[in-house]
């Protein structure tokens, strides 16, 4: 069944019988039998008749359940249902291809006749296939993917192909188990409506971002829309970023992925058989099947298409603080000054829409932030960074000379038009605006002078992109949209609001590489692109970009929050899956807003929330306007100590951070992981969406619900000592329940795993400088490693200069724990290893050894096991520490 030699012969291997003859009065009974759970939708774009059904060729069966909303749907493809044939199979230099014509009459306008079917056998575990109009070129997602060349010699997939009706299955070599089989219905391929559709092996997919859901999506009747969408977060809609990307679980533990290289308005329908529909609104069908075979390589797979995550500067990691209502740089400052008094860490202070003049972009107002530059230089001067908000609209109705980004974009053409081709204008904060169109070259050249020009005036240090889906509070333009199939297409996907240009900008206006339609859930990601280009060259230093609009691909370039959640428990929830999800996007930069955006805080809520944010990869409590403060000083003294703990844990945790996001960068691996990650045998796993991993080493149990004096966590099997060596979990992989006072968020280390860590400070200024310890899980055998990736913290591509520190630290049965420089650049000089904290050294040690000098006041306690040696040792040379 595998690709080889004769290739083109083994693939016509026909699955399907002949195809069901198709009468005027419907298919015959026998191809209707068809499983409730399994029907696929006949009638994609409006309620059909028992008439209206049959004159398509469908079966009609009415439910008990409603005629429209979740459930099987009464008019479905019988078995067998014509739609393409697959004709002229050819082996090609990748893999094989083949021209499918269409045989049956679709029922939406504008079918196309004929398509070409590419597949690549790109590589052992990746293949790609394309469906393309044979006739005419259409619009293709502008992302550079890996060009392939040659055929895979030996692959985990075997394929085959139906030719009449044209189906493709991708199996594993091994078992044999089905991954993809689009059989299960007919293909449509129209102008505007493109479906395809396929069997899952297991119900245990998730992906298909941005949703406020739970890690492991619903398959009894679910559809997922994606548009990006200013909303804020509920649940069932489609919100700020695309990510057609899925991953399933197999029953044994083995995981595949599916990425759908497509731009455009699209639903993803689950169903219970269990099987999966892609319906999208244009563009072409680009599929990547990963093969995995553990969850882990699919991850990466992905990330070999899209692109591995950028590198944050080392500050990006500290602690965030921001409103909207931070009204005056005295306000600003007083927030910093408060900060400091409290004693609380702060890397990096923000400002809302509140600094701007009239809420324009690359302007401040000239009397409540009179001393603007100077705040922020002296925020510098103490070792903090500072960000603002930047929208996506510029303010058009200023007077000709009154306002340069728009007087030179305009200059310069740098807006999207609308039909008649002028700048389409819309309204957002700061009134009327045009909207920059970054998928031009000259809008790149144009947004770097903008922000360079602000920036000789207000050194800021990082950008935070808001309204880049593009929000819009008037409906298309302010002229409303033209009457066309763009605006209106023949299906629309369940964008909220109904309409796509609700919320945002008419789908019909004109973008330099194609319309809006196409372009739209790419302006995040286009508009991250230029500006983080545009920061590098302004700067010379790593960019640091938070965007709320994303697209596949985003995480190399930036990261993102998860826009405005509400202030509640729920919310609190939620955010760990959307962590975890962005995390398997490749947006491993990413948090929700502490403590909730929306709505009034609570003390125990806020403190919770911050004990999980601390972590977030990315920190930042961030607050409405007008709601009850909720800056860690605004609590009273118990609420403060609990969050100064969680944050001084995180600045503590902060060189193990670093490291994962090294890993990101070079590996394409996650920072903030799902436990089905590191443990995919364990089905228990799967669904656990309540706590999260840190790499594969640290387990974080956060409270998630009010008055909680206890929290329940799921331990896979294996040794998990708490981080602060006080008690040790053996688990058989089962639930624990843990006391959570409120000053405590749980934290466990995995045996064989060794966490480098350093004493925190107010700023990374500060704590980078400080003492180093090592935190040493052994497993029963005595085995732990684990690594620190160390360079300057800011400058651009140290990796890829060589210009860093790699340590690998390893413990060794014979009781030592010892490290090897895997290179070495001045950036380590001065800082040193203080403690050594040994977890699970089962008997009492004589003596202990550091290089060979006695180490004479070494602790250890018999009750927990824990071995503490204090030390003072070079970090940059290495060491050996060990007891007998
Ligand atoms: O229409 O800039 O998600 O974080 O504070 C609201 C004001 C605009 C939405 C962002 C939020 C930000 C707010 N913005």
């Amino acid at each position: 069944m595998g690709p080889g030699p004769g290739l083109a012969a083994a693939l016509l291997a026909l699955l399907l019988p002949v195809p069901v003859p198709v009468s005027a009065r419907g298919p015959g009974a026998a191809a209707c039998e068809v499983s409730p759970g399994g029907r696929f939708d006949c009638g994609p774009e409006r309620l059909l008749s028992r008439a209206g059904c049959e004159a398509r060729g469908c079966c009609y069966s009415p439910g008990p359940g409603p005629r429209s909303g979740p459930g099987p749907p009464w008019c479905f493809f019988p078995r067998g249902y014509r739609s393409y044939r697959a004709e002229n199979l050819t082996a090609t230099e990748s893999g094989f291809s083949a021209r499918l014509r269409r045989e049956a009459a679709a029922f939406l306008p504008a079918a196309v006749d004929e398509l070409r079917l590419e597949l690549a056998l790109e590589t052992p575990a990746r293949l790609r296939f394309t469906l393309r109009d044979a006739a005419r070129p259409r619009y293709e997602v502008p992302l550079a993917t890996p060009r392939v060349h040659g055929r895979a010699p030996a692959t985990l997939y075997g394929l085959q192909v139906s030719q009449e009706p044209f189906g493709l299955v991708v199996c594993r070599q091994r078992g044999g188990t089905v991954l993809l089989n689009t059989t299960v219905a007919p293909l449509f391929f129209t102008d505007q409506f493109l479906q395809i559709s396929t069997s899952l092996p297991s119900r245990f997919i998730s992906g298909l971002g941005e949703h406020l859901t739970p890690l492991f999506l619903d398959t009894a009747w679910t559809r997922v829309t994606l548009w990006n969408r200013d909303m804020a977060p509920a649940p069932h809609v489609n919100l700020y970023g695309s990510h057609p990307f899925y991953l399933v679980m197999e029953d044994d533990g083995s995981a595949h992925g599916v990425f759908l290289l497509n731009s455009n308005a699209m639903d993803v329908l689950l169903q219970p058989s269990p099987a999966l529909t892609w319906r999208t609104t244009g563009g072409i069908l680009d599929f990547y099947i990963f093969l995995g075979p553990d969850p882990k390589s699919v991850v990466r797979q992905y990330l070999d298409v899209v692109g591995f995550p950028f590198m944050p500067p080392y500050w990006g990691l500290g602690f965030h603080l921001c409103r909207w209502g931070y009204s005056s740089t005295d306000i600003t400052r007083q927030v910093v000054a408060n900060m400091t008094a409290a004693r609380f860490p702060l890397d990096v202070q923000w400002n809302d829409l509140d600094y701007a003049d009239a809420k324009r972009d690359f302007t401040f107002n000239k009397k409540s932030f009179r001393d603007y530059p100077e705040m922020v230089r002296d925020f510098h001067s103490r070792g903090l960074r500072y960000i603002m908000i930047v929208d996506a609209g510029i303010s058009s109705s200023g007077p000709p000379g009154t306002y340069k980004p728009f007087d030179e974009g305009l200059r310069r053409g740098v807006f999207i038009r609308n039909a008649t081709g002028q700048p389409l204008i819309g309204k957002v904060w700061p009134g009327p605006t045009a909207f920059p169109d970054f998928t031009n070259p000259e809008t790149h050249e144009w947004w770097h002078d903008m922000v360079k020009d602000f920036h000789e005036q207000v050194p800021f240090d990082g950008m935070w992109l808001d309204m880049n889906e593009p929000s819009n509070f008037v409906e298309g333009s302010q002229d409303g949209c033209p009457n066309n199939n763009l605006e209106h297409p023949p299906y629309v996907p369940g964008v909220f609001g109904g309409r796509l240009q609700a919320g945002t900008i008419c789908a019909s206006s004109q973008q330099y590489l194609s319309s809006h339609y196409n372009l739209h859930s790419l302006y995040g990601l286009t508009e991250a692109i230029a500006s983080h280009n545009a920061l590098l060259r302004v700067r010379g230093k790593r960019p640091f970009i938070i965007s709320r609009s994303t697209f596949a691909g985003h995480g190399r370039y930036a990261g993102h929050w998860t826009g405005d959640v509400g202030s509640d428990w729920q919310q609190l929830y939620y955010s760990i899956p959307e962590v975890l999800l962005f995390n398997l996007f490749g947006v491993p930069l990413v948090g929700a807003d502490i403590c909730g955006f929306l709505g009034d805080t609570s003390e125990e809520l806020c403190v919770r929330w911050t004990q999980l944010g601390a972590f977030y990869p990315f920190m930042r409590n961030h607050n409405d306007h007008g709601t009850r403060p909720q800056e860690p000083f605004a609590f009273s003294p118990p609420a403060q100590a609990a969050m100064r703990n969680a944050l001084r844990l995180r600045y503590s945790l902060l060189p193990f951070l670093y490291t994962l996001f090294h890993r990101a960068l070079s590996a394409g691996q996650t920072v903030a992981r799902p436990l089905f990650l590191e443990f995919p045998t364990d089905p228990n796993t799967w669904a656990v969406d309540r706590q999260l991993l840190w790499g594969g080493g640290l387990l974080i149990t956060p409270v998630l619900e009010a008055g909680q004096t206890k929290v329940s966590g799921y331990f896979p099997a294996g040794t998990w000592y708490s981080l602060t060596g006080d008690s040790t979990i053996h688990s058989k992989g089962q639930w624990i329940l843990l006391p959570v006072p409120l000053d405590t968020i749980n934290v466990h280390v995995r045996a064989g795993h060794i966490l480098p860590l350093q004493e925190p400070a107010f700023s990374t200024a500060q704590s980078r400088g400080k003492g180093m310890a090592l935190v040493v899980a052994l497993t029963p055998d005595g085995f732990a490693r684990g690594e620190l990736f160390w360079d300057d913290g800011e400058s651009w591509e140290t990796f890829e200069r060589g210009d860093y520190t790699e340590l690998l630290f390893l413990a060794s049965s014979d009781a030592a724990v010892l490290s090897q420089l895997l290179r070495a650049s001045a950036h380590l000089d001065g800082v040193l290893l203080e403690a050594v904290t040994v977890l699970g050294v089962t008997s009492p040690p004589r003596r202990v050894l550091a290089n060979g000098a006695i180490v004479s006041d070494f602790s250890y306690r018999s009750d927990t096991q824990v071995l503490r040696v204090p030390v003072a040792l070079p970090m940059w040379e290495q060491f050996v520490i060990s007891w007998s």
